[in-house]
């Protein structure tokens, strides 16, 4: 039998496993893991003493946030830990509520880990994450780095010899057959250890002692890092038996800075990485029995070609990997442009709303203008911004750019069979002189011999559809609060602020490889990428960009990761339960799109899978006995892996974001109404009449009904909770957004939906792992003025 249970850590891509089915299932390698820090809070209600009472409040939330940490970080000895406060910080135009990031260095050197963020409103600090770290200012190290990698693999054994154990002691005694979906779930199991081992674990087998003690070389740091997390074991041992011989074939380059940096370097031949390796030395906080200590590491940035780590590695043993975060979820203002009188193109799509092929059948569908989200449209954008290499006359003078092919300012659209990381010029429709992008979709083809010639027969109506699914999700977060200043992905930002330069890559039917999908987000101001994959479960073949769950579970990867912890820090959601969010966020707004009125429940990735129950352990219900997650599932061994976790995330917000329809009603399209000329954003009949502040300026809007007030909720909140959120603290960001949007009034709800499957008042999570896993405490109680009095 092959293994059922194959993708512990990987980050972002989209399949968990094929839990019915035994179909082929390529495991992109990613590591995954960090110490997770005792002392890192969220906290939603700030003591008086850290808040101004509103008469002495400082009128700049920056002033405020000044304030606000000098008084929090009193104790600090001020000359060598400091702070720093990211200019990617944000006022958020929609709600009020200012976001400040900030950064903490000791000694000059950043604290990967030392994060501050401050929500302030009207003055006042409604909340904060702090993971700062607060002893002695160190002279160089001051902790021994117990291996957290070795620590994983150490764990995955015994759990491994213990199940095995049961499992053996299973089938002697039981004299009836056990039912068969009891032995598959412990052979599912045993697969998967065992799977994860051979390939997680094996950097380990080796002996480093030889070359990594004492080694202070961002180049030992790269080329060691490289051998744990090159997918190739053949480059790994040809490394490892002839180090010395690598080592002296990189180049290191140091990079400098105008200012305040620590030294940083690029090392340069590194094999495996598609560009140099950045490297720069920091400190990263390694618990150690009951204190917490500094580590001094190298930070690398490791750019592969299916990979895009932010790794820790212990500096004075570089074997040793403190953390890694794949930014890989297997992705200076030019003046506005004149406005146009838009043309508009048209697209032979399944509308949005159809989740693929077995729903429903393709139509013409209009280019959205919305002037907010998408002011000229999803084919203009300034020529200077255009990609190095694109063919395009650079003589003529016109500044706007308008394609006839599915590029534009929020999305690059095209094949790449290749399946490498060129994708400039790969093959793109071309609109015919009517601007339409209709093609055929004959995914049945005349070549039954070669089901990879019919896919690609169909590319055109397929590029069309990935670039048609990729603007409208554009579009839709852009209206709930993903927008340029928090970190949106788009070439130009008409000059409001942000990043700018970063267009998602959309690779459409990407022979890299099969059954899955991956988007890689690095922060603001770089391109996310998005692959998406051909799926080989029937015949013919299924091409993943056209489910569209699949693509916007990988774009909200995207959305959740610059939004937590702040636009340029894109490693908030790295693994364990934050890991996991990220994967769930993805499963519960691609289900919440494609729902309807009518009732139902949903699995994830079905028609791609070709398997009714989807790629997930169970389908999103509100069900106990289609769908029995609750928050203590989490402890067993199958919930190590960010998707599993995340499932688990996704159907508590499904069960939430019932109650608040139940309340509010449900809204047929979850697109707010488009702004007038003026940009003002009419009620309709989608958000409730408006309400104005004492100085007659507008609150922000709410949406009426119960599915899009959960979405914005669910955004809002992703922009309040800390860097690396804990199911916990991810509650207690959407319960405070709903306090804050709508004065509360869903406070209960909200509880109720949370506590129903264990997330309640009291629940904690007890010796958390680095991975995953931990002690899940569940509760089902609610605040006691939730506790009906009936
Ligand atoms: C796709 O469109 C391009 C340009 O519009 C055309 O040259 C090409 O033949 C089309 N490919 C297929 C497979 O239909
Ligand atoms: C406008 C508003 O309702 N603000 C609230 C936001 O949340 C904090 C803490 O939860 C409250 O104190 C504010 O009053």
């Amino acid at each position: 039998m092959r293994s059922t249970f194959k993708t512990l850590l990987v980050l972002t891509s989209i399949a968990l496993s094929f839990a019915h089915s035994e179909q082929a299932f390529t495991r992109r390698k990613s590591l995954a893991f960090g110490p997770s820090l005792p002392h890192a809070t969220f906290t939603t209600s700030p003591s008086p003493h850290l808040s101004f009472s509103r008469s002495f409040a400082p009128s700049d939330p920056f002033d405020v946030a000044r304030s606000f940490l000098d008084s929090l970080l009193a104790d600090l000895d001020s000359k060598h830990l400091t702070y720093v406060i990211r200019d990617d910080s944000y006022t958020d135009k929609r709600t009020g509520v200012t976001h400040i990031y900030v950064n903490q260095y000791v000694n000059g050197l950043e604290v990967t880990d030392g994060r501050i963020n401050v929500n302030i409103k009207d003055g006042q600090v409604l909340s904060y994450g702090d993971s700062f770290y607060r002893g002695p200012a160190p002279l160089h190290d001051n902790v021994e780095a117990p291996s957290v990698h070795k620590q994983f693999c150490d764990t995955l054994h015994s759990k491994y010899t213990t199940h095995m154990q049961d499992y053996a002691s299973l089938l002697q005694q039981t004299q009836i057959p056990l039912a068969d979906t009891e032995l598959d779930r412990h052979r599912g199991e045993l697969d998967f250890l065992q799977d994860v081992h051979n390939t997680d674990c094996h950097f380990l087998k080796r002996d480093m002692t030889a070359y990594s003690q004492g080694s202070r070389d961002p180049a030992a740091a790269a080329l060691m890092f490289m051998m744990a997390a090159t997918p190739s074991m053949s480059l790994a041992d040809d490394m490892h038996s002839r180090f010395h011989d690598y080592l002296s074939e990189v180049t290191v380059i140091p990079s400098n800075h105008l200012r305040d940096q620590a030294p940083s370097f690029a090392v340069q031949q590194v094999p495996g990485a598609v560009n140099p390796v950045k490297a720069h030395l920091a400190y990263a906080q390694v618990p150690n029995g009951d204190r917490t200590g500094l580590k001094l590491v190298w930070q690398l940035e490791v750019e592969m070609e299916d990979n895009w780590y932010s790794a820790s590695v212990d500096a004075s043993n570089p074997s040793n990997i403190i953390s890694v975060v794949d930014w890989a979820s297997d992705s200076s203002a030019a003046p506005i442009p004149p406005p146009k009188e838009p043309k508009g193109s048209t697209y032979q799509v399944f509308k949005w709303g159809i989740n693929d092929p077995a729903e429903g059948e393709r139509t013409i569908e209009k280019e959205n203008f919305d002037n907010l989200a998408s002011p000229l449209g999803w084919h203009s954008l300034p020529a200077s911004k255009l990609p190095a290499g694109y063919p395009y006359d650079r003589s003529s003078d016109a500044d706007l750019y308008t394609a006839d092919t599915t590029i534009g300012n929020n999305v690059y659209a095209h094949e790449n069979w290749e399946g490498r990381n060129s994708w400039v010029n790969n093959l793109r429709p071309k609109a015919n002189s009517a601007s339409e992008f209709h093609y055929d979709y004959d995914p049945a083809g005349s070549d039954r011999t070669d089901p990879m010639a019919v896919a690609k027969g169909y590319i055109n109506a397929t590029v069309t559809q990935l670039f048609y699914t990729t603007n409208m999700v554009h579009d839709l977060y852009y209206r709930y609060g993903f927008d340029e200043v928090s970190g949106n992905f788009q070439q130009h930002n008409f000059g409001r602020g942000g990043r700018d330069g970063d267009a998602v890559i959309a690779n459409a039917q990407d022979g890299s490889g099969f059954n899955n999908a991956n988007f890689m987000t690095p922060p603001d101001g770089q391109n996310g990428r998005c692959r998406m994959y051909i799926w080989n479960t029937a015949s013919p073949y299924r091409d993943g960009d056209l489910e569209a769950g699949i693509v916007i579970h990988e774009l909200s990867h995207g959305l959740s990761t610059r939004l937590t912890g702040g636009p340029a820090n894109s490693n908030c959601l790295g693994w364990g339960e934050a890991g996991g969010m990220g994967e769930g966020w993805g499963d519960f707004l691609a289900t919440t799109i494609r729902s309807t009125k009518r009732y139902s429940d949903y699995p994830m990735g079905a028609w791609a899978a070709n398997d009714k129950g989807g790629i997930r352990y169970y389908s999103y219900s509100l069900d106990k006995d289609v769908n029995p997650s609750t928050y203590d599932i989490l402890d067993g061994v199958r919930y190590w892996g960010v998707h599993a976790i995340g499932e688990v995330w996704a159907e508590f917000l499904w069960i939430v974001q019932y109650k608040l329809i139940e309340k509010h009603g449900y809204s047929d399209t979850l697109f707010p109404p488009k702004p007038d000329a003026d940009g003002v954003v009419p009620e309709a009949d989608f958000y409730r009449p408006a309400t104005y502040n004492s100085k007659g300026v507008r609150n922000p809007l709410i949406p009426k009904h119960g599915n899009s007030l959960m979405v914005q909720l669910v955004l809002d909140g992703m922009k309040l909770q800390p860097c690396s959120p804990s199911f916990i603290q991810a509650r207690d960001a959407i319960i405070q957004a709903d306090e804050n949007l709508t004065g509360g009034e869903n406070f209960c709800l909200l509880w109720e939906g949370f506590a129903e499957r264990g997330l309640g008042v009291g629940a904690k999570l007890i010796n958390e792992l680095p991975w995953g896993g931990g002690t899940h405490d569940p509760k089902n109680t609610v605040p006691a003025k939730c506790r009906s009095s009936s």
